[in-house]
């Protein structure tokens, strides 16, 4: 079916509300990763949606925060960028009725851009169903929002509906990515993006937020096994010894874990080897974060 529609549609809320998990439940596959800890996303992950003859661009974010390395102003940096050239924009809130200064300051950028808003409150499993209307009434007063759109991401509940919202929103044209295409991430980011979770899965405190993965290999042999090779970079000598574990217990951990999601993305066989350098104060060192693809 050829396209007739197409567009753009940001993602913004602050850290943890639910974006990437949303956007995944969007597209119906994980392209971008989650955890339960604030701050997972650092890049604008992309997720191209064909619906009938629209194509849905939805973009996800970094967690909107004030920052305190560099590293958090390049992603509040992709937070503005991303609403600063969108068709439409999903303002993703928990499922409180307080609306705290990252949302006003978002609802600001929103005001700026004059393109069709959605209220998104997520994780409405955790609370009873009436107290949505106080969620709403707080909200409505602060904006012109186009909408207020009730779902669980976790739960794939309301997404139908937010589409259905969406989609005539797009403007006429032709498609901004050509058929069968999912992402504009490159697979080695996409590989590395898959460890990092593993590390915010498995590590505590400071360590995840400062850890770095980059995919120094990614090929495919001729008897069809992947071979991915990955570099975690951290802030410390001892990060990198939490990092490796006992024994190498702690980096064994993380690297079957991600072998197991690469094996499922690849829907074949993975070799990932995984290495652990330390870079101090990469996070606020231009350079380094710039070799580390946070441009
Ligand atoms: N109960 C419940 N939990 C959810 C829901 N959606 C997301 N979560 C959980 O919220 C946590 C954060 O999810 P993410 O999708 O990583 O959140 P995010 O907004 O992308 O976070 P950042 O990238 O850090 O800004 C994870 O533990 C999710 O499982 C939901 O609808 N209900
Ligand atoms: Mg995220």
């Amino acid at each position: 079916m050829s396209i007739e529609r197409s567009g753009l549609v940001a993602v913004v809320g602050r850290p943890n509300t639910g974006k990437s998990t949303l956007v995944n439940a969007m597209l119906g596959e994980k392209l971008s990763i989650v955890s339960p800890k604030p701050q997972t996303t650092r890049h604008r992950v992309c997720a191209v949606l064909q619906e009938g003859t629209t194509q849905l661009v939805l973009l996800d974010t970094p967690g909107f925060h004030a920052p305190r390395t560099r590293l958090g102003e390049y992603m509040a940096r992709v937070v503005r960028e991303s609403v600063s050239e969108t068709d439409a924009a999903l303002l993703l809130v928990e499922p409180r009725s307080e609306v705290g200064d990252t949302e006003l300051e978002l609802i600001g950028h929103l005001k700026k851009i004059a393109c069709p808003a959605f209220l998104v409150i997520n994780k409405v499993d955790l609370i009873p169903k009436e107290r949505i209307f106080d969620i709403i009434n707080s909200y409505k007063p602060l904006f012109e929002f186009s909408g207020f759109v009730p779902v669980s991401a976790k739960q794939k509940d309301g997404i139908p509906l937010l589409k259905e919202l969406l989609l005539p929103l797009m403007p006429e044209g032709p498609a901004l990515f050509p058929e069968g295409v999912s992402t504009d991430t490159p697979d080695k980011l996409l590989c590395a993006e898959v460890v990092r979770e593993k590390v915010l899965l498995f590590m505590h405190d400071e360590i995840p937020h400062g850890v770095a993965v980059v995919t120094e290999t990614l090929r495919e042999r001729e008897n069809g096994i992947i071979d991915v090779e990955c570099t975690l970079y951290c802030e410390h000598d001892r990060h990198k010894g939490m990092l490796i574990g006992k024994g190498g217990a702690m980096l064994r951990k993380i690297g079957e874990s991600a072998r197991t999601e690469l094996e499922e993305m690849y829907e074949g066989k993975v070799a990932l080897k995984l290495w652990v350098k330390v870079r101090e104060n990469w996070r606020d060192n231009p350079a380094v974060l710039q070799s580390l693809g946070y441009r």
